[in-house]
Protein backbone atom coordinates (compact mmCIF):
# COMPACT_ATOMS: atom_id res chain seq x y z
CA UNK A 1 0.00 0.00 0.00
CA UNK A 2 3.08 1.92 0.65
CA UNK A 3 4.01 5.02 -2.21
CA UNK A 4 1.23 4.10 -4.61
CA UNK A 5 -0.57 7.41 -4.91
CA UNK A 6 1.09 8.91 -7.53
CA UNK A 7 0.02 5.59 -9.96
CA UNK A 8 -3.31 5.35 -8.36
CA UNK A 9 -4.65 8.91 -9.12
CA UNK A 10 -3.13 8.88 -12.60
CA UNK A 11 -0.69 11.45 -12.13
CA UNK A 12 2.79 9.67 -13.06
CA UNK A 13 4.34 11.69 -15.70
CA UNK A 14 2.03 14.79 -14.96
CA UNK A 15 4.28 17.42 -14.73
CA UNK A 16 4.66 19.21 -11.48
CA UNK A 17 4.14 23.01 -13.29
CA UNK A 18 0.71 21.17 -14.78
CA UNK A 19 -0.30 20.28 -11.20
CA UNK A 20 0.23 23.72 -9.63
CA UNK A 21 -1.46 25.43 -12.31
CA UNK A 22 -4.46 22.79 -12.06
CA UNK A 23 -4.47 22.74 -8.03
CA UNK A 24 -4.16 26.56 -7.94
CA UNK A 25 -7.07 27.76 -9.90
CA UNK A 26 -8.96 25.00 -7.92
CA UNK A 27 -8.14 26.41 -4.97
CA UNK A 28 -8.31 30.07 -6.11
CA UNK A 29 -11.76 29.45 -6.86
CA UNK A 30 -12.48 28.48 -3.40
CA UNK A 31 -11.07 31.51 -2.48
CA UNK A 32 -13.19 33.58 -4.33
CA UNK A 33 -16.43 32.29 -3.62
CA UNK A 34 -18.29 34.13 -1.65
CA UNK A 35 -20.21 34.27 1.87
CA UNK A 36 -22.40 31.07 2.68
CA UNK A 37 -25.92 31.84 4.06
CA UNK A 38 -25.82 31.44 8.01
CA UNK A 39 -28.12 28.30 7.93
CA UNK A 40 -27.06 26.52 11.14
CA UNK A 41 -29.31 25.53 13.29
CA UNK A 42 -29.50 27.73 16.41
CA UNK A 43 -27.32 26.27 18.92
CA UNK A 44 -28.84 24.07 21.95
CA UNK A 45 -28.01 25.39 25.40
CA UNK A 46 -28.03 24.25 28.68
CA UNK A 47 -31.43 23.07 29.96
CA UNK A 48 -31.42 26.01 32.35
CA UNK A 49 -28.89 28.46 31.86
CA UNK A 50 -27.75 30.26 34.38
CA UNK A 51 -29.94 32.49 36.39
CA UNK A 52 -29.27 36.57 37.52
CA UNK A 53 -29.10 36.68 41.24
CA UNK A 54 -27.96 32.75 41.47
CA UNK A 55 -25.67 32.40 44.25
CA UNK A 56 -23.09 29.14 43.62
CA UNK A 57 -20.36 27.48 45.66
CA UNK A 58 -18.16 27.04 42.80
CA UNK A 59 -17.99 28.88 39.38
CA UNK A 60 -15.37 27.77 36.68
CA UNK A 61 -14.94 30.06 33.30
CA UNK A 62 -13.93 28.29 30.33
CA UNK A 63 -14.65 25.08 29.79
CA UNK A 64 -11.76 23.88 28.82
CA UNK A 65 -8.55 21.78 29.64
CA UNK A 66 -8.46 23.16 33.13
CA UNK A 67 -12.17 24.19 33.65
CA UNK A 68 -12.90 20.01 33.03
CA UNK A 69 -10.71 19.15 35.47
CA UNK A 70 -11.85 21.48 38.27
CA UNK A 71 -15.87 20.98 37.74
CA UNK A 72 -15.08 16.86 37.82
CA UNK A 73 -13.11 16.91 41.02
CA UNK A 74 -15.50 19.55 43.00
CA UNK A 75 -18.71 17.83 41.52
CA UNK A 76 -16.87 14.49 42.63
CA UNK A 77 -15.96 16.33 46.17
CA UNK A 78 -19.57 16.70 46.61
CA UNK A 79 -19.45 20.52 45.30
CA UNK A 80 -22.00 22.27 43.15
CA UNK A 81 -20.79 23.80 40.27
CA UNK A 82 -21.56 25.84 37.46
CA UNK A 83 -19.45 26.43 34.30
CA UNK A 84 -19.95 30.02 32.24
CA UNK A 85 -18.15 29.14 28.43
CA UNK A 86 -18.37 31.88 26.12
CA UNK A 87 -18.89 29.53 23.27
CA UNK A 88 -21.51 27.65 22.00
CA UNK A 89 -22.73 23.81 23.04
CA UNK A 90 -21.67 22.24 19.72
CA UNK A 91 -24.17 19.65 20.04
CA UNK A 92 -26.53 20.24 17.29
CA UNK A 93 -26.00 19.38 13.58
CA UNK A 94 -26.54 22.33 11.22
CA UNK A 95 -28.36 22.13 7.89
CA UNK A 96 -25.74 20.05 6.48
CA UNK A 97 -26.47 17.25 9.20
CA UNK A 98 -23.16 18.11 10.52
CA UNK A 99 -22.13 19.64 13.84
CA UNK A 100 -18.74 20.51 12.91
CA UNK A 101 -17.39 22.15 9.48
CA UNK A 102 -14.57 20.56 7.06
CA UNK A 103 -11.45 21.38 7.36
CA UNK A 104 -11.26 22.10 3.33
CA UNK A 105 -14.33 23.70 3.18
CA UNK A 106 -14.70 26.53 5.90
CA UNK A 107 -18.05 28.18 6.70
CA UNK A 108 -19.61 30.48 9.42
CA UNK A 109 -19.24 27.63 12.06
CA UNK A 110 -15.23 27.65 11.28
CA UNK A 111 -14.51 31.06 13.04
CA UNK A 112 -15.47 32.79 16.02
CA UNK A 113 -16.95 36.52 15.04
CA UNK A 114 -14.95 37.07 11.36
CA UNK A 115 -16.59 38.01 8.44
CA UNK A 116 -13.55 36.35 6.59
CA UNK A 117 -11.92 33.59 7.47
CA UNK A 118 -8.39 33.50 8.55
CA UNK A 119 -6.82 29.94 8.09
CA UNK A 120 -3.67 29.26 9.70
CA UNK A 121 -2.40 28.09 6.19
CA UNK A 122 -3.40 31.17 4.53
CA UNK A 123 -1.94 30.36 0.80
CA UNK A 124 -1.73 27.69 -1.42
CA UNK A 125 0.94 27.98 -4.49
CA UNK A 126 0.63 31.63 -3.74
CA UNK A 127 -3.04 31.56 -3.92
CA UNK A 128 -4.95 33.32 -1.07
CA UNK A 129 -7.39 30.29 0.70
CA UNK A 130 -9.12 32.91 2.98
CA UNK A 131 -13.10 33.60 1.88
CA UNK A 132 -15.72 35.73 3.41
CA UNK A 133 -18.04 34.43 5.37
CA UNK A 134 -21.11 35.71 7.95
CA UNK A 135 -20.14 36.92 11.15
CA UNK A 136 -21.19 33.90 14.07
CA UNK A 137 -20.10 32.09 17.00
CA UNK A 138 -17.83 29.96 15.44
CA UNK A 139 -15.18 27.14 16.75
CA UNK A 140 -11.97 28.63 15.88
CA UNK A 141 -10.96 32.08 17.71
CA UNK A 142 -8.00 33.67 15.14
CA UNK A 143 -7.20 36.36 18.06
CA UNK A 144 -5.30 38.99 16.46
CA UNK A 145 -2.35 40.98 18.81
CA UNK A 146 0.15 43.03 17.63
CA UNK A 147 2.99 40.82 16.60
CA UNK A 148 0.85 37.30 16.71
CA UNK A 149 -2.29 35.52 15.76
CA UNK A 150 -3.18 33.34 18.47
CA UNK A 151 -5.51 30.59 17.82
CA UNK A 152 -7.73 29.41 20.16
CA UNK A 153 -10.92 26.80 20.39
CA UNK A 154 -14.70 28.40 21.52
CA UNK A 155 -17.12 26.39 22.75
CA UNK A 156 -18.12 23.18 25.44
CA UNK A 157 -14.57 21.37 25.05
CA UNK A 158 -12.56 24.59 24.47
CA UNK A 159 -9.21 23.93 22.70
CA UNK A 160 -10.11 20.33 22.77
CA UNK A 161 -12.53 20.75 19.71
CA UNK A 162 -10.41 21.95 17.55
CA UNK A 163 -6.76 20.78 18.07
CA UNK A 164 -4.77 17.89 16.67
CA UNK A 165 -5.23 15.78 19.61
CA UNK A 166 -1.71 15.05 19.79
CA UNK A 167 -1.48 13.92 23.51
CA UNK A 168 2.67 14.02 24.89
CA UNK A 169 3.91 13.83 28.07
CA UNK A 170 7.16 15.84 28.29
CA UNK A 171 10.29 14.07 28.76
CA UNK A 172 10.76 13.41 32.26
CA UNK A 173 14.60 15.15 31.89
CA UNK A 174 12.73 18.27 30.65
CA UNK A 175 10.27 18.72 33.20
CA UNK A 176 12.38 20.89 35.53
CA UNK A 177 12.97 23.74 33.24
CA UNK A 178 8.54 23.75 32.28
CA UNK A 179 7.48 24.09 35.61
CA UNK A 180 10.32 24.55 38.39
CA UNK A 181 8.65 24.66 41.26
CA UNK A 182 6.63 21.49 40.94
CA UNK A 183 7.66 18.09 42.19
CA UNK A 184 8.08 16.19 38.97
CA UNK A 185 7.98 12.61 40.88
CA UNK A 186 4.58 13.56 41.95
CA UNK A 187 3.71 14.17 38.38
CA UNK A 188 5.09 11.72 36.45
CA UNK A 189 3.97 9.20 39.06
CA UNK A 190 0.46 10.61 39.76
CA UNK A 191 -0.92 13.58 37.77
CA UNK A 192 0.26 12.49 34.44
CA UNK A 193 -1.20 9.02 34.87
CA UNK A 194 -3.87 10.60 36.05
CA UNK A 195 -4.09 13.36 32.82
CA UNK A 196 -3.38 10.15 30.14
CA UNK A 197 -6.04 7.92 32.17
CA UNK A 198 -8.80 10.82 31.73
CA UNK A 199 -8.27 11.72 28.38
CA UNK A 200 -8.59 8.61 27.03
CA UNK A 201 -4.56 8.84 25.51
CA UNK A 202 -3.66 5.95 23.67
CA UNK A 203 -0.53 5.14 20.33
CA UNK A 204 -1.72 4.04 17.32
CA UNK A 205 -1.11 0.18 16.20
CA UNK A 206 2.51 0.29 14.88
CA UNK A 207 1.29 -2.39 12.58
CA UNK A 208 -1.39 -0.51 11.21
CA UNK A 209 0.20 2.57 10.68
CA UNK A 210 2.78 0.66 8.04
CA UNK A 211 0.58 0.12 5.83
CA UNK A 212 -2.39 2.69 6.19
CA UNK A 213 -2.67 4.68 3.32
CA UNK A 214 -3.84 7.51 5.10
CA UNK A 215 -0.50 8.05 7.27
CA UNK A 216 1.93 7.81 4.11
CA UNK A 217 2.99 11.60 5.09
CA UNK A 218 3.90 10.56 8.61
CA UNK A 219 5.89 7.95 7.04
CA UNK A 220 7.85 9.92 4.46
CA UNK A 221 8.87 12.36 7.34
CA UNK A 222 9.89 9.52 9.55
CA UNK A 223 12.24 8.40 6.12
CA UNK A 224 13.29 11.65 5.75
CA UNK A 225 13.85 12.44 9.66
CA UNK A 226 15.84 8.85 9.95
CA UNK A 227 17.91 9.50 6.80
CA UNK A 228 19.26 13.01 8.10
CA UNK A 229 20.14 11.27 11.65
CA UNK A 230 16.87 12.07 13.70
CA UNK A 231 15.04 10.52 16.52
CA UNK A 232 11.36 10.11 15.11
CA UNK A 233 9.04 9.20 18.02
CA UNK A 234 5.51 7.63 18.01
CA UNK A 235 3.53 10.40 19.56
CA UNK A 236 0.18 9.01 21.25
CA UNK A 237 -3.67 10.65 20.87
CA UNK A 238 -6.74 11.42 21.86
CA UNK A 239 -8.62 9.25 18.33
CA UNK A 240 -10.31 6.15 18.66
CA UNK A 241 -8.46 3.96 16.14
CA UNK A 242 -10.48 1.61 16.03
CA UNK A 243 -13.17 4.09 14.34
CA UNK A 244 -10.04 5.19 12.06
CA UNK A 245 -9.02 2.02 10.85
CA UNK A 246 -13.16 1.26 10.15
CA UNK A 247 -13.14 5.09 8.63
CA UNK A 248 -10.09 3.30 6.26
CA UNK A 249 -12.28 0.28 5.33
CA UNK A 250 -15.58 2.41 4.52
CA UNK A 251 -17.80 0.73 7.06
CA UNK A 252 -18.35 4.22 9.04
CA UNK A 253 -18.79 8.11 8.30
CA UNK A 254 -15.08 9.41 7.92
CA UNK A 255 -13.78 12.43 10.44
CA UNK A 256 -9.92 12.03 10.61
CA UNK A 257 -10.03 10.97 7.01
CA UNK A 258 -12.07 13.49 5.91
CA UNK A 259 -9.10 15.83 7.12
CA UNK A 260 -11.18 17.36 9.67
CA UNK A 261 -9.03 19.49 12.14
CA UNK A 262 -9.49 22.96 13.43
CA UNK A 263 -13.11 23.46 12.99
CA UNK A 264 -13.90 20.65 14.93
CA UNK A 265 -14.18 16.65 14.18
CA UNK A 266 -17.52 14.84 13.74
CA UNK A 267 -16.72 11.25 14.76
CA UNK A 268 -13.79 10.04 16.16
CA UNK A 269 -11.50 12.20 18.63
CA UNK A 270 -12.34 11.95 21.85
CA UNK A 271 -12.52 15.64 22.38
CA UNK A 272 -13.71 16.79 26.26
CA UNK A 273 -17.13 16.59 25.21
CA UNK A 274 -16.16 12.30 24.89
CA UNK A 275 -14.51 12.08 27.90
CA UNK A 276 -14.24 14.91 31.29
CA UNK A 277 -17.79 16.31 30.31
CA UNK A 278 -19.36 13.02 29.87
CA UNK A 279 -18.20 12.07 33.50
CA UNK A 280 -18.82 15.61 34.69
CA UNK A 281 -22.88 14.94 33.47
CA UNK A 282 -23.12 11.66 34.92
CA UNK A 283 -22.05 13.95 38.45
CA UNK A 284 -25.70 15.55 38.18
CA UNK A 285 -23.79 18.05 40.14
CA UNK A 286 -22.69 20.88 37.10
CA UNK A 287 -24.62 23.07 34.99
CA UNK A 288 -22.85 24.60 32.07
CA UNK A 289 -24.18 27.63 30.24
CA UNK A 290 -22.59 27.80 26.51
CA UNK A 291 -22.49 31.65 24.84
CA UNK A 292 -22.05 33.20 28.74
CA UNK A 293 -19.35 35.50 28.71
CA UNK A 294 -18.01 36.45 31.91
CA UNK A 295 -16.51 40.27 32.45
CA UNK A 296 -16.49 40.96 35.79
CA UNK A 297 -14.96 39.08 38.90
CA UNK A 298 -14.85 41.48 42.00
CA UNK A 299 -15.48 40.82 45.80
CA UNK A 300 -19.19 40.45 46.84
CA UNK A 301 -19.91 42.47 50.05
CA UNK A 302 -21.09 39.32 52.05
CA UNK A 303 -18.34 37.48 50.83
CA UNK A 304 -17.49 35.62 47.48
CA UNK A 305 -17.34 37.18 44.43
CA UNK A 306 -19.64 38.90 42.24
CA UNK A 307 -19.57 37.83 38.69
CA UNK A 308 -21.29 39.35 36.07
CA UNK A 309 -21.51 37.29 32.53
CA UNK A 310 -22.71 38.47 29.40
CA UNK A 311 -25.38 35.76 27.57
CA UNK A 312 -24.60 36.25 23.83
CA UNK A 313 -26.29 35.54 20.54
CA UNK A 314 -24.92 33.90 17.58
CA UNK A 315 -23.97 37.18 16.08
CA UNK A 316 -21.87 38.04 19.11
CA UNK A 317 -24.44 40.22 20.42
CA UNK A 318 -25.17 40.66 23.94
CA UNK A 319 -28.35 39.90 24.83
CA UNK A 320 -28.47 39.99 28.71
CA UNK A 321 -26.45 40.66 31.65
CA UNK A 322 -26.42 38.61 34.25
CA UNK A 323 -25.45 39.15 38.06
CA UNK A 324 -24.14 35.90 39.99
CA UNK A 325 -22.42 35.50 43.17
CA UNK A 326 -20.15 32.64 43.57
CA UNK A 327 -17.77 31.46 46.76
CA UNK A 328 -15.03 30.62 44.70
CA UNK A 329 -14.10 31.38 41.05
CA UNK A 330 -12.00 29.01 39.11
CA UNK A 331 -10.17 30.84 36.00
CA UNK A 332 -10.18 28.63 33.20
CA UNK A 333 -10.70 31.09 30.36
CA UNK A 334 -7.36 29.73 28.73
CA UNK A 335 -3.96 31.19 28.75
CA UNK A 336 -5.15 34.75 26.81
CA UNK A 337 -8.45 34.15 28.45
CA UNK A 338 -7.44 34.19 31.66
CA UNK A 339 -4.53 36.49 31.56
CA UNK A 340 -6.48 39.43 29.55
CA UNK A 341 -9.67 39.30 32.39
CA UNK A 342 -6.99 39.33 35.60
CA UNK A 343 -5.01 42.56 34.03
CA UNK A 344 -8.15 44.21 33.43
CA UNK A 345 -9.64 43.17 36.65
CA UNK A 346 -6.81 44.71 38.27
CA UNK A 347 -6.12 47.53 36.57
CA UNK A 348 -10.28 48.69 36.50
CA UNK A 349 -9.70 48.17 40.37
CA UNK A 350 -12.81 44.94 40.30
CA UNK A 351 -9.72 43.17 41.94
CA UNK A 352 -7.20 45.70 43.40
CA UNK A 353 -4.96 43.11 45.22
CA UNK A 354 -3.82 40.62 42.29
CA UNK A 355 -0.13 41.45 42.42
CA UNK A 356 2.15 42.56 39.48
CA UNK A 357 3.14 39.42 38.21
CA UNK A 358 -0.56 39.11 36.59
CA UNK A 359 -0.61 39.67 32.92
CA UNK A 360 3.76 38.41 32.78
CA UNK A 361 5.32 35.51 31.50
CA UNK A 362 3.38 35.24 28.25
CA UNK A 363 4.99 32.51 25.83
CA UNK A 364 4.18 30.83 22.64
CA UNK A 365 5.31 27.05 23.28
CA UNK A 366 7.86 28.59 20.37
CA UNK A 367 5.30 27.60 17.80
CA UNK A 368 6.99 27.45 14.19
CA UNK A 369 5.45 25.89 11.12
CA UNK A 370 7.12 25.38 7.63
CA UNK A 371 6.96 23.05 4.99
CA UNK A 372 8.51 21.05 2.33
CA UNK A 373 8.43 20.40 -0.87
CA UNK A 374 9.36 16.50 -1.96
CA UNK A 375 10.52 14.77 -5.07
CA UNK A 376 8.21 13.72 -7.44
CA UNK A 377 8.96 10.27 -6.37
CA UNK A 378 8.19 10.87 -2.51
CA UNK A 379 4.09 11.47 -2.57
CA UNK A 380 2.83 12.44 1.16
CA UNK A 381 -0.29 10.51 -0.24
CA UNK A 382 -3.58 12.22 -1.33
CA UNK A 383 -5.70 10.93 1.96
CA UNK A 384 -4.01 12.14 4.91
CA UNK A 385 -5.36 11.68 8.74
CA UNK A 386 -5.89 14.42 10.43
CA UNK A 387 -4.26 13.35 13.97
CA UNK A 388 -0.76 13.11 14.26
CA UNK A 389 1.13 10.59 15.25
CA UNK A 390 4.79 11.34 15.12
CA UNK A 391 7.51 13.73 15.87
CA UNK A 392 11.68 14.71 15.16
CA UNK A 393 12.73 14.94 18.41
CA UNK A 394 16.19 17.20 18.67
CA UNK A 395 15.40 18.62 21.70
CA UNK A 396 18.36 18.35 23.11
CA UNK A 397 20.91 19.24 20.17
CA UNK A 398 18.98 21.55 18.71
CA UNK A 399 15.89 22.80 20.99
CA UNK A 400 13.17 21.85 18.87
CA UNK A 401 11.07 19.24 18.69
CA UNK A 402 8.73 19.20 15.24
CA UNK A 403 4.94 17.13 14.98
CA UNK A 404 4.82 15.69 11.51
CA UNK A 405 1.87 17.50 10.78
CA UNK A 406 -1.04 16.43 8.15
CA UNK A 407 -2.04 18.38 5.14
CA UNK A 408 -5.60 17.31 4.56
CA UNK A 409 -6.14 18.90 1.05
CA UNK A 410 -7.40 15.63 -0.19
CA UNK A 411 -4.85 16.39 -3.42
CA UNK A 412 -1.76 14.95 -3.53
CA UNK A 413 0.45 18.05 -3.01
CA UNK A 414 4.17 16.58 -2.60
CA UNK A 415 4.67 18.84 0.47
CA UNK A 416 5.62 17.43 4.23
CA UNK A 417 4.24 20.02 7.12
CA UNK A 418 5.90 20.34 9.96
CA UNK A 419 4.72 22.58 13.27
CA UNK A 420 7.63 22.92 15.38
CA UNK A 421 7.80 23.46 19.13
CA UNK A 422 10.91 25.24 19.51
CA UNK A 423 12.66 26.55 22.91
CA UNK A 424 12.07 30.03 22.52
CA UNK A 425 13.54 32.33 25.46
CA UNK A 426 11.18 35.56 24.82
CA UNK A 427 8.47 35.94 26.75
CA UNK A 428 5.71 38.62 26.23
CA UNK A 429 3.32 40.54 28.88
CA UNK A 430 -0.60 41.29 28.66
CA UNK A 431 -1.39 44.86 29.32
CA UNK A 432 -4.20 46.85 30.06
CA UNK A 433 -5.10 49.92 27.78
CA UNK A 434 -7.80 51.92 29.63
CA UNK A 435 -8.63 54.32 26.54
CA UNK A 436 -9.36 51.27 24.17
CA UNK A 437 -10.69 49.16 27.04
CA UNK A 438 -9.01 46.26 26.54
CA UNK A 439 -5.77 44.25 27.40
CA UNK A 440 -2.63 44.17 24.63
CA UNK A 441 -0.16 42.25 24.43
CA UNK A 442 3.36 43.28 23.66
CA UNK A 443 5.13 40.02 21.62
CA UNK A 444 7.14 41.51 18.76
CA UNK A 445 7.13 38.91 15.10
CA UNK A 446 10.69 39.07 15.47
CA UNK A 447 10.75 37.18 18.58
CA UNK A 448 10.34 34.28 16.37
CA UNK A 449 13.57 34.26 14.90
CA UNK A 450 15.08 31.71 17.85
CA UNK A 451 12.78 29.67 17.00
CA UNK A 452 13.32 30.03 13.19
CA UNK A 453 16.69 28.94 14.14
CA UNK A 454 16.18 25.68 16.06
CA UNK A 455 14.07 24.60 13.60
CA UNK A 456 16.16 24.95 10.90
CA UNK A 457 18.54 23.03 12.47
CA UNK A 458 16.45 19.92 11.86
CA UNK A 459 14.74 21.06 8.32
CA UNK A 460 17.90 22.25 6.89
CA UNK A 461 19.57 18.96 7.45
CA UNK A 462 16.74 17.04 5.63
CA UNK A 463 17.17 19.29 3.12
CA UNK A 464 20.91 18.65 2.43
CA UNK A 465 20.48 15.21 2.97
CA UNK A 466 17.34 14.84 0.58
CA UNK A 467 17.74 17.54 -1.98
CA UNK A 468 15.03 19.14 -1.26
CA UNK A 469 14.04 22.84 -0.61
CA UNK A 470 11.21 24.84 1.49
CA UNK A 471 8.13 25.42 0.11
CA UNK A 472 7.22 29.31 0.05
CA UNK A 473 4.11 29.37 -0.88
CA UNK A 474 2.29 28.08 2.37
CA UNK A 475 2.13 31.52 4.49
CA UNK A 476 2.00 34.04 1.93
CA UNK A 477 4.22 34.09 -1.14
CA UNK A 478 7.62 33.82 -1.08
CA UNK A 479 7.43 33.02 2.90
CA UNK A 480 8.48 30.04 3.77
CA UNK A 481 7.92 30.21 7.88
CA UNK A 482 4.66 30.40 9.81
CA UNK A 483 5.91 32.73 11.75
CA UNK A 484 2.92 34.90 12.48
CA UNK A 485 0.75 32.34 15.02
CA UNK A 486 0.81 29.75 17.38
CA UNK A 487 -1.51 27.35 18.86
CA UNK A 488 -0.04 26.68 22.48
CA UNK A 489 -0.41 30.09 24.07
CA UNK A 490 1.28 29.70 27.89
CA UNK A 491 1.53 31.89 30.83
CA UNK A 492 0.43 35.27 31.90
CA UNK A 493 -0.80 34.05 35.37
CA UNK A 494 1.95 31.99 36.69
CA UNK A 495 2.32 29.18 39.06
CA UNK A 496 3.95 30.38 42.42
CA UNK A 497 4.12 34.17 40.97
CA UNK A 498 0.81 35.34 39.90
CA UNK A 499 -0.62 32.75 42.37
CA UNK A 500 0.92 30.68 45.39
CA UNK A 501 2.11 27.36 44.01
CA UNK A 502 -1.37 25.55 43.89
CA UNK A 503 -3.13 28.13 41.45
CA UNK A 504 -4.84 30.41 44.62
CA UNK A 505 -4.55 33.78 42.78
CA UNK A 506 -2.24 36.03 45.49
CA UNK A 507 -4.33 38.59 47.23
CA UNK A 508 -7.72 37.72 46.56
CA UNK A 509 -8.86 34.59 48.72
CA UNK A 510 -11.21 32.08 46.93
CA UNK A 511 -9.89 32.96 43.25
CA UNK A 512 -7.74 30.17 41.17
CA UNK A 513 -5.96 29.97 38.06
CA UNK A 514 -6.56 26.52 36.71
CA UNK A 515 -5.44 26.10 33.01
CA UNK A 516 -2.54 26.95 30.75
CA UNK A 517 -1.86 30.80 32.16
CA UNK A 518 -0.34 28.92 34.94
CA UNK A 519 2.33 27.27 32.46
CA UNK A 520 5.00 30.14 31.77
CA UNK A 521 5.83 29.49 28.31
CA UNK A 522 6.94 26.22 27.19
CA UNK A 523 6.10 22.54 27.37
CA UNK A 524 8.70 20.97 25.16
CA UNK A 525 5.85 19.27 23.32
CA UNK A 526 2.43 19.78 22.82
CA UNK A 527 0.93 21.16 26.26
CA UNK A 528 -2.69 19.84 26.45
CA UNK A 529 -1.41 16.74 28.87
CA UNK A 530 0.81 19.17 31.13
CA UNK A 531 -2.29 21.71 31.57
CA UNK A 532 -4.60 18.58 32.48
CA UNK A 533 -2.07 16.75 34.84
CA UNK A 534 -1.11 20.26 36.53
CA UNK A 535 -5.27 21.16 36.73
CA UNK A 536 -5.48 17.68 38.58
CA UNK A 537 -2.56 18.03 41.10
CA UNK A 538 -3.92 21.41 42.02
CA UNK A 539 -7.21 20.89 42.49
CA UNK A 540 -6.64 17.84 44.52
CA UNK A 541 -5.09 19.98 47.02
CA UNK A 542 -7.47 22.92 46.62
CA UNK A 543 -10.51 20.34 47.61
CA UNK A 544 -8.30 19.08 50.51
CA UNK A 545 -7.93 22.44 51.67
CA UNK A 546 -9.86 25.25 50.62
CA UNK A 547 -13.10 23.59 50.99
P1 LIG B 1 -8.84 26.25 26.54
O1 LIG B 1 -8.91 24.84 26.11
O2 LIG B 1 -8.46 27.28 25.54
O3 LIG B 1 -10.28 26.61 27.15
C1 LIG B 1 -10.63 27.91 27.53
C2 LIG B 1 -12.13 28.09 27.34
O4 LIG B 1 -12.55 29.28 27.99
C3 LIG B 1 -12.56 28.24 25.87
O5 LIG B 1 -13.60 27.33 25.60
C4 LIG B 1 -13.03 29.68 25.77
O6 LIG B 1 -14.07 29.87 24.83
C5 LIG B 1 -13.49 29.97 27.18
N1 LIG B 1 -13.44 31.39 27.56
C6 LIG B 1 -12.46 32.27 27.31
N2 LIG B 1 -12.75 33.50 27.86
C7 LIG B 1 -13.98 33.32 28.48
C8 LIG B 1 -14.82 34.21 29.22
N3 LIG B 1 -14.46 35.47 29.46
N4 LIG B 1 -15.99 33.74 29.69
C9 LIG B 1 -16.35 32.45 29.45
N5 LIG B 1 -15.60 31.57 28.74
C10 LIG B 1 -14.41 32.01 28.29
O7 LIG B 1 -7.86 26.45 27.76
N6 LIG B 1 -2.40 20.93 22.18
C11 LIG B 1 -1.92 19.67 22.28
O8 LIG B 1 -1.47 19.27 23.36
N7 LIG B 1 -1.94 18.81 21.20
C12 LIG B 1 -2.41 19.20 19.98
O9 LIG B 1 -2.43 18.40 19.03
C13 LIG B 1 -2.87 20.54 19.83
N8 LIG B 1 -3.30 21.01 18.63
C14 LIG B 1 -3.84 22.27 18.55
C15 LIG B 1 -4.38 22.70 17.33
C16 LIG B 1 -5.02 23.92 17.25
C17 LIG B 1 -5.56 24.40 15.94
C18 LIG B 1 -5.15 24.74 18.42
C19 LIG B 1 -5.86 26.07 18.36
C20 LIG B 1 -4.62 24.32 19.62
C21 LIG B 1 -3.96 23.09 19.71
N9 LIG B 1 -3.43 22.63 20.90
C22 LIG B 1 -2.89 21.38 21.00
C23 LIG B 1 -3.43 23.49 22.11
C24 LIG B 1 -4.49 23.09 23.16
O10 LIG B 1 -5.75 22.92 22.55
C25 LIG B 1 -4.52 24.17 24.25
O11 LIG B 1 -3.23 24.22 24.84
C26 LIG B 1 -5.56 23.87 25.33
O12 LIG B 1 -6.85 23.79 24.79
C27 LIG B 1 -5.52 24.92 26.43
O13 LIG B 1 -6.31 24.46 27.49
P2 LIG B 1 -6.88 25.45 28.57
O14 LIG B 1 -7.65 24.67 29.58
O15 LIG B 1 -5.78 26.33 29.07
Amino acid sequence: MNDTSLKDDGRAGFSRRRFITGTGSLLGAAALAGPIPSAWATPRTAAAPIASGSRVPALVIGTGYGGCVAALRLAQAGTDVHMAEMGMAWDTPGSDGKIFANTTRPDDRSFWLRTRTKQPLSNFLGFPLDRNVNRYTGILDAEEFGGITVYQGRGVGGGSLVNGGMAVTPRRENFGAILPTVDAEEMYSTYYPRANSGLGVTTIDPAWFEEADCYQYARVGRKHAQRAGFPFLFVPAVYDWDYMKREAAGTVPRSALDGEILYGNNHGKKSLQKTYIDRIRATGRVTISPLHKVTTVTPAPGGGYTVLIDQLDTTGRTTATKTVTADKVFFAAGSVGTSKLLVGLKATGALPLLNDEVGRGWGDNGNVMCGRANHLWDPTGKLQASIPTGGIDNWDAGGAFAEVAPLPTGIETWASFYLSITKNPHRARFTWNAAAGRAELDWQTAWKQPSIDAAKTIFDRINRKEGTIYRSDLFGVHKIWGDHLTYHPLGGAVLDKATDNYGRLRGHPGLYVIDGALIPGNTSVNPFVTITALAERNIERIIATDL
